[in-house]
């Protein structure tokens, strides 16, 4: 074996794998198969950056790995190639966006090859390909046959300069993109696709599907789940207000309602109000505003009242204010709250800002944490007092440290309220008991009154103890009685330091009322009713019902998703495959004409009024009605960029089926996806419309599945140096071209997948990557080494081999079992550290067996595919390494008998030895002082001590 050689090895591999389609997976088989998934890139004109490579090589290791097992593996390639990007450069540049499209993806095509990626690229697909949107379209038809497809008034946001409909992410704050104008929200006909009538399905069918709980969280909070009740309230002009709120049990708290300002009914309650000008002026205002400016918890919010008009609470009869306020959207619900100062945090900004009133009616009661109540102990409710008392000499507050059975609980000073007590003398009289302190000041009263649970085990009952909470103020403790012998039995009175006392106190509900008394918020969990006539004392889930019912309200459940806007007014996208009639109105193509293909046109800029280019080309637009034969216009909106990828992973398991988007025999045997990796932006839109896709193709019986992905993974993003986002504006953008030049493929997948946990964000920094490179060259001169012995095939061992060695083959069982459960794990990072382990002590060990090598080389190979190939083919093999059988780990040999320990002299370490961990301490040191190198230092000195570490050292003081 010569020198590595990166350059030439990993092209002579990579074009033999070509030619031998090494990769291409079999529809038909026997095997059982394996679906891994990676999202498809865009092919951008920069080509590949160092940060696509991560994911793309996991899936690669994966992918490899399962191969290697005996699986049956697809693992495709495709582009996902109509987008924004290309068409901006085609308004620049006057190129065809179909030319610039086929120059990136050659590039990318040959930049994945140069990675070594396993692709089957008989399979490779391109969405902007005829072929391919031909079943985009008609699967859109589809759609429009059921009804899910529909054309409707909607907003989109509008470049007055420029004349052009804006995608959102060409807003940037507000403005557009190019120019800088701020953006419109314009009214338009749109294509919609009903994604709403599976709301239900998408959010409960997550629980069939293995994805990471943060990936389920942002499905589910977008699609936006919410049991609530509608409640309607009378109003005095003779029209009521629907609202829809998920906190029934608050209705006795309600102190205003408020209408969007894009409320169905708003012209009606503007003209009847006595400051309509006022009103429709703000109307006006908050139009432009976004959605994130209106609703965020930290934003501002603004509102106007609708004066001379009053709304009746329905459960108390009492005349309440009604606003109009820029944080309701008209979307969502019915468009109308019941504000709840007290307990919603909205409501309770809105109305400190309006001087509004604030009245609560539940009290918040949270379990205790350290000493919860427990099943079967009756429940005794009291109402307490908890004081904070100051002394305003020292600035240092009185708590109690509790004894006996509350051992370890610190709280405020707190006590019962007798019958013929208020609260505030109940405070006087706890701190004259508890701290033997007369002379006390109240100076404040928290508003919220809370309650806690806790279990009273000495009196075997659960206690809900109500609690009203005060500040109080001492002049000093000069004059302090003296505090009972039974107080002090039951608690220490401790003075603390403003700043310590919330890491002082134990009880959460303590904590909770002391950042209350400064900093006051609304309560907004759930609690026992108060102030609430009959209801007063029911749980707030049972006050739901019972107060929904009372007011004549019903319970239903709402969604935060919206439909799908389908529809873009650009060149660059699949044409909607539709034409509207003068008699028939919209028809679809017949689906023999399909697909509708894009024409050539001469300018890609949408037109002056928002249309997208295409409605320029009149002999395209003019046809004729597919149903009537009649005058009709083709649709000139194209698709978003979302749809050739929610079925794409569909298409590659038949990719040149002209009959059919796919065979129903090979996505019996290919769907679903087993495991798909991807970005962590793309797991909330794409994967919930991919998702919806598919719902709706299992449906109409298109697909076998309910899901398209059984297991889905996410990887972190790979920052420049310095830990920022690569961008070409940085200039800190890495091309892997120049790594893999410079270092090899082989290192750069091992550097990318070393770089750190898999799903979190890692710093390039291109001086490590040396690191992975030394690692590789080191794997290569233990098998040059090796080949001498071998060569051929045939063993030749050279003069003083010695046989096996069992703590070498104790860590290469080990390694195989780990690297196999980190690959699984997705644990890049640690199998190669352990492979890095293995192959040091491989390097070391005299007389390494060949068939230990070969093992190591095998769960090398999917992470460096091309050395470990040449390697293996070196010692004769005649197939590829990457069809070779993965290694069994043997059970026996990975269990722990023998372990290397140090052995240090005055400290330093000078050898390493094997030791059995049945062996004595005397017959290690034993062993110990005949070792070679250690007698080599013992003569020049006598042995004072030897200190045995267990397992890990042995240390000689001379
Ligand atoms: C009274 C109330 C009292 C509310 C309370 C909450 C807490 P989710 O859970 O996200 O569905 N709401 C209803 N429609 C709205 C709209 N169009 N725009 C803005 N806010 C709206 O939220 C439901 C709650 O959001 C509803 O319950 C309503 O406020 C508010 F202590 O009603 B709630
Ligand atoms: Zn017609």
């Amino acid at each position: 074996m010569k020198n590595y050689d990166h350059k030439k090895i990993e092209k002579k591999w990579q074009s033999e794998w070509d030619k031998k389609k090494t990769y291409q997976a079999s529809s038909i088989s026997k095997k059982k198969k394996f679906y891994s998934l990676t999202e498809f890139p865009y092919p951008s004109g920069d080509g590949l950056h160092t940060g696509h490579v991560r994911g793309y090589t996991a899936m690669d290791i994966i992918s490899r790995k399962k191969r290697m097992e005996g699986y049956n593996v697809l693992y495709p390639i495709g582009w996902d190639a109509f987008g924004l990007p290309t068409e901006n450069f085609a308004i620049k540049t006057g190129k065809q966006p179909k030319v610039i499209t086929k120059k990136n993806t050659d590039n990318f095509r040959k930049q994945f090859k140069s990675l070594g990626m396993s692709f089957d690229w008989s399979r490779e697909i391109n969405t902007t390909d005829p072929a391919y949107y031909k079943w985009t379209q008609w699967l859109f038809l589809q759609f429009f046959k059921k009804g899910l497809a529909y054309k409707t008034k909607s907003e989109i946001n509008w470049c007055p300069k420029d004349k052009i409909g804006l995608a959102n992410e060409e807003v940037v704050d507000g403005k557009c993109e190019r120019c800088g104008t701020p953006t419109e929200k314009k009214e338009k006909e749109q294509w919609m696709l009903a994604i709403t009538k599976y709301a239900e399905r998408l959010d409960k069918d997550l629980d069939l599907v293995d994805y990471p709980a943060r990936v389920k969280s942002s499905q589910r909070n977008w699609i936006g789940k919410s049991v609530g009740s509608e409640i309607e309230f009378k109003t005095s002009i003779n029209r009521n207000i629907k609202v829809f709120t998920t906190r029934a049990d608050t209705l006795f708290g309600v102190t205003y309602v408020v209408l969007a300002p894009e409320h169905a009914n708003i012209g009606e309650f503007l003209v009847q109000s006595k400051n309509m000008a006022e009103v429709s002026e703000y109307v006006r205002k908050v139009k432009n505003k976004t959605e994130i400016e209106r609703t965020g918890e930290d934003k501002e919010k603004t509102g106007i009242e609708l004066k001379g008009i009053k709304a009746i609470n329905p459960a108390n009869g009492e005349e309440i204010p009604v606003y109009v306020a820029d944080y309701v959207l008209a979307g969502y619900g019915t468009g109308a709250v019941m504000a709840v100062p007290a307990h919603d945090e909205r409501d309770f900004q809105f109305a400190k800002k309006y001087n509004l009133p604030i009245r609560q009616v539940i009290i918040p009661c949270a379990n205790d944490s350290i000493n919860p109540p427990r099943d079967g102990f009756p429940e005794v409710k009291r109402n307490t007092i908890i004081v904070f008392l100051k002394n305003k000499q020292t600035s240092k507050y009185a708590l109690l440290n509790w004894h006996g059975s509350l051992s370890g609980i610190v709280t405020g000073i707190m006590g019962g309220i007798e019958e013929n007590q208020t609260p505030e003398d109940a405070v006087i009289a706890e701190i004259k008991e508890e701290a033997a302190l007369t002379g006390v000041k109240i100076i404040k009263k928290l508003n919220w009154i809370t309650a806690a649970r806790y279990c009273a085990s000495h009196k075997n009952q659960n206690r809900c103890a109500i609690s009203h909470v005060y500040l109080a103020e001492v002049d000093a403790i000069n004059n302090q009685g003296i505090i009972s012998e039974e107080e002090k039995k039951l608690a220490t009175l401790v003075w603390v330091d403003e700043k310590e006392i919330i890491n002082k106190l134990t009880p959460d509900h303590q904590k909770f009322i002391w950042k209350q008394l400064f900093d006051e918020t609304a309560l907004t969990e759930d609690g026992i009713l108060n102030n609430s006539g009959k209801f007063d004392g029911l749980e707030s889930n049972e006050a739901i019902k019972q107060i929904t019912e009372f007011v004549g309200g019903k319970m239903v459940t709402k969604f935060k998703l919206r439909d799908w806007v389908f529809s873009r007014q650009r060149y660059w996208g699949e044409p909607i495959p539709v034409v509207n009639c003068e008699k028939c109105e919209y028809v679809p193509v017949k689906e023999k004409d399909l697909p509708v293909k894009l024409p050539e046109v001469k300018s890609y800029k949408p037109t002056d009024n928002g249309e997208s280019p295409l409605a320029a080309i009149h002999s395209w637009v003019n046809t004729k009605c597919p149903k009537c034969g009649g005058k009709a216009k083709r649709e000139t909106d194209t698709m978003p960029n979302w749809a050739g990828s929610s079925w794409y992973y569909l298409r590659y398991v038949d990719p040149k089926n002209k009959k059919k988007f796919a065979s129903k025999k090979n996505l019996k045997y290919w769907t679903p996806v087993d495991w798909y990796n991807g970005g962590m932006e793309h797991t909330t839109l794409h994967l919930l419309y991919s998702r919806f896709w598919h719902k709706f193709f299992y449906d109409l019986k298109l697909v076998p599945t309910k899901e398209p992905y059984m297991k889905r993974t996410s990887h972190g993003m790979i920052l420049g140096e310095g830990g920022v986002k690569m961008s070409k504006s940085l200039g800190n953008v890495i091309n892997p071209d120049e790594i893999v030049k410079i270092y090899g493929a082989d290192t750069l997948r091992v550097y990318e997948m070393f770089m750190g946990p898999f799903e979190d964000s890692a710093q390039w920094n291109t001086e490590s990557i040396i690191g992975s490179r030394r690692f590789i060259e080191k794997v290569w001169r233990i098998g040059a080494e090796l080949n001498k012995n071998y060569a051929g095939g045939r063993f030749r061992p050279k003069d003083g081999v010695k046989p096996n060695n069992l703590y070498l083959t104790k860590l290469l069982h080990k390694t195989i079992k780990k690297v196999e459960e980190d690959i699984e794990g997705m644990r890049f990072n640690t199998a190669i550290s352990a492979m890095m382990i293995l192959a040091t002590e491989m390097e070391k060990v005299q007389g390494l067996p060949l068939e230990d090598y070969k093992k190591f080389l095998k769960i090398l190979a999917p992470f460096a595919p091309h050395v470990t190939e040449e390697i293996w083919r070196e010692f004769g093999e005649k197939k590829t390494i990457h069809q070779s059988e993965w290694p069994k780990w043997d059970k026996e040999k990975i269990i722990d008998d023998e372990v290397k320990i140090a052995i240090q002299i005055n400290g330093k370490v000078r050898t390493e030895i094997m030791i059995n961990v049945t062996e004595t301490e005397e017959e290690i040191k034993k062993k110990v002082v005949m070792n070679e190198i250690v007698l080599k230092f013992i003569a020049s000195g006598e042995i004072k001590k030897i200190i045995y570490v267990k397992n890990r050292l042995v240390n000689i003081v001379l």
